[in-house]
């Protein structure tokens, strides 16, 4: 799927900014048929952003069901003749949307873009009504999956995953033209030969009769390195300059259609970042190359606006990433916006891209949302849901396919993965990511319980990635102990699969300001301790080849009684400060003082 942008033949409009806003308490908005007219009430949203904590109100907080959004956009009678189509960046965890008074695209899923043509739906030259009710339940159905209670004091939200469930529109709208014969997804695969280097590609076009596909490829200066003729080739770049970790080197791969006689009728650029990514026995190869993961998993979350994207925490949160040394990360637990990962192919950021598939663990259910459950069954993680996240997989792979920056798919986040069900729901997902993208790592992320005898699934992945917590969850304030215990788990893994380990989640909640002599939970000084011992540890264990310390923010949690304002296991506060723990990092990382 391709990022709306401006070219010679398409223009765009981001629809974002202050929209009408409604809570649909009662559910009524759909039979009243609200999209008709103004919706009710005087309240406003930003888009992008989360609703959950703009309003002083509770009810908002904690809304469970539709809520609603709508804006007026002119469309301009110079767009006329051409294709017009409303795109949503993402729409959390559900949407329908209406142009006027059509119905023009439904979407389930909160973490990947939808778009609808639009074209003899709205009025040129006129100002069009554009109605979104976005839905934020959870359900066994749902990826991720949660359930609701119905109470006297209406309905709750059940999930089994550990951030809030915040919700709404989350990143931007557009309304942009194509012409009618147009580029409507481009997929490259890149390669290195000695000095040069290759960009398979493919076009898909639509409406295009009579046209003829032209490509080329320009180098970060502007100069034409390759360029031919067709729907599908390769380009050789002699001397070709890689994407490597540290440094996002793009070229600009540009797609033309041309129609004889009128020159080019769509124009369509896409960066590319030319690097190979391979597995070889215990090592992660970039270009060929050993790499080794320094990060974090993070989290779309930061103060009032929840998750809806921002581009000054963007900058900012790479900056940190930079200061600290990091040279990559997890979108844990969801893909993130596009912004975010286009700012890491230009930055030479490394990724590790997850679906929303996190909670499907009966277990972690019984501690977050205090009931027992069978993880696998025909009314709770069912065959339907498997088919939500089959979509999910195939819309994530569709989005982020041209990334250089994304090396792994991760697709899911600790799920049940120690019993014949989990084997049996996850293998045909393992072939379809395989089916839908030959050339990337496929992992998922393992949860402490599922040891190396229990665990059932590592066998279908490329990587182990393990989120472990000795030292907190388990060997809790007793370093000594969880040193032993991790080193003896790690040899395990590494002794019985010969395959790269990625510590993706290791760390412990730590309140920013509290201190002690003598190293005890929740201090900062246990935070450094503990991260420290880690490390000794993953420099002892050859296998491992990469340190995701879990988080690289304080984030915003459900209520539970394990949490104080939210999960705190951040080495930045959640406005961004460092905590002891970053400089330790940075030391280790940069080798700064
Ligand atoms: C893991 C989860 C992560 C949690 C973390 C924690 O993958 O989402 O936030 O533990 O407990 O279970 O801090």
């Amino acid at each position: 799927m391709l990022e709306p942008r401006e070219t010679p033949t398409r223009e765009r409009r981001s629809l974002d900014g202050l929209w009408r806003f409604a809570l649909d308490a009662d559910g009524v908005g759909r039979g009243e048929g609200w999209w008709r007219g103004p919706l009710p009430g005087a309240r406003e949203a930003p888009v992008p952003a989360s609703y959950n904590d703009l309003f002083a109100d509770a009810r908002v907080h904690d809304h469970v069901g539709d809520v609603w959004y709508q804006t007026l956009v002119r469309v301009p009678d110079r767009w006329a003749g051409q294709r017009i189509v409303l795109r949503f960046g993402s729409a959390t965890h559900r949407a329908v949307v209406w142009v006027n008074d059509t119905q023009v695209v439904e979407h389930e899923g909160g973490y990947t873009p939808f778009e609808a043509d639009v074209t003899d739906v709205v009025e040129f030259g006129a100002d069009n009504r554009v109605t979104a009710v976005v839905n934020n339940v959870l359900t066994w159905q749902s990826i991720p999956p949660g359930y609701v209670d119905q109470t006297p004091e209406g309905p709750r939200q059940w999930y089994f995953h550990d951030f809030f469930n915040y919700a709404g529109i989350h990143r931007t709208v557009w309304l942009y033209t194509t012409p009618t014969a147009y580029v409507r997804d481009v997929t490259v695969v890149t390669g290195l030969s000695g000095t040069a280097g290759t960009v398979g590609y493919e076009v898909e076009t639509a409406g295009a009769d009579g046209t003829e596909v032209r490509v080329g490829l320009a180098d970060a200066t502007g100069t034409e390195v390759a360029r031919a003729t067709g729907a599908a080739g390769e380009l050789t770049v002699a001397d070709v300059h890689p994407w490597r970790p540290g440094e996002g080197y793009l070229y600009t791969f540009t797609v033309e259609l041309w129609r004889d006689g009128e020159g080019p009728v769509d124009v369509y650029p896409l960066p590319v970042g030319i690097r190979t990514v391979d597995v070889s026995g215990t090592r992660f190869l970039i270009n060929g190359e050993p790499f080794y993961f320094r990060g974090f998993g993070k989290h779309e979350d930061t103060p009032v606006r929840g998750k809806g994207h921002d581009d000054v925490f963007l900058v900012h949160d790479f900056a940190l990433l930079d200061w600290i040394g990091a040279n990559s990360f997890r979108t844990s637990h969801y893909p993130y916006a596009e912004e975010v990962l286009d700012y890491a192919d230009r930055h030479g950021l490394v990724v590790i891209d997850e679906t929303a598939a996190v909670g499907l663990n009966a277990q972690l259910g019984a501690t977050l949302a205090k009931t027992s459950f069978t993880t696998f069954s025909p009314d709770t993680v069912n065959d339907a849901t498997r088919e939500v996240h089959r979509q999910a997989i195939r819309e994530l792979v569709a989005r982020d396919k041209n990334h250089p920056s994304v090396v792994i798919w991760s697709i899911a986040n600790e799920p049940e993965s120690w019993t014949p069900a989990s084997r049996a729901y996850f293998e045909p997902l393992v072939a379809e990511a395989r089916r839908l993208d030959p050339t990337r790592p496929v992992a998922f992320a393992n949860v402490l319980v599922a040891t190396p005898d229990r665990d059932v699934l590592s066998d279908l992945f490329d990587v182990l990635m393990l989120n472990r917590y000795y030292g907190w969850y388990t060997d809790t304030g007793d370093l000594p102990a969880a040193e032993r215990d991790l080193e003896v788990e790690l040899s395990t893994w590494a002794d019985r699969y010969g395959k790269p380990i990625i510590m993706t989640e290791y760390g412990a909640d730590t309140v920013a300001g509290l201190h002690s002599v003598v190293a005890v939970p929740w201090t900062e000084e246990y935070q450094v301790e503990l991260l420290a011992m880690y490390h000794r540890v993953f420099d002892r264990v050859d296998a491992v080849v990469g340190e995701h310390v879990w988080n690289f923010a304080d984030f915003a949690t459900s209520v539970t009684i394990m949490r104080v304002g939210g999960n705190r296991k951040g080495v930045f506060t959640r406005d961004r400060h460092p905590k002891a723990a970053a400089h330790l990092l940075r030391r280790r990382w940069r080798g700064s003082p």
